[in-house]
């Protein structure tokens, strides 16, 4: 799900908090949570990916946002 970075099944603050802390290396990300975190479908995570999920959660919902969609992620093996 676009938004869920910590992929427990919702897209809350959590997430963002995960994001921010991905951003600063003190956790790393896997390539699905990458996949999930990268709100803005632009193929990198960073600061406004949680944005754009506090703008979710904030119900300021972007026209072209997908947080909180279910996509197919393609992941390399
Ligand atoms: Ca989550
Ligand atoms: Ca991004």
């Amino acid at each position: 799900m676009i938004g869920d970075a910590d992929l427990n099944g919702t897209v809350e603050i959590l997430d963002v908090t995960c994001i921010q802390r991905a951003i600063n290396y003190i956790v790393t990300l896997s390539k699905e949570q990458t996949a999930a975190a990268d709100s803005d479908q632009n193929g990198e995570v960073t600061i406004v990916d949680a944005t754009c999920i506090q703008r979710y959660l904030s119900k300021l919902k972007l026209n072209d946002s997908q947080i909180g969609e279910y996509v197919t992620i393609c992941i390399d093996a």
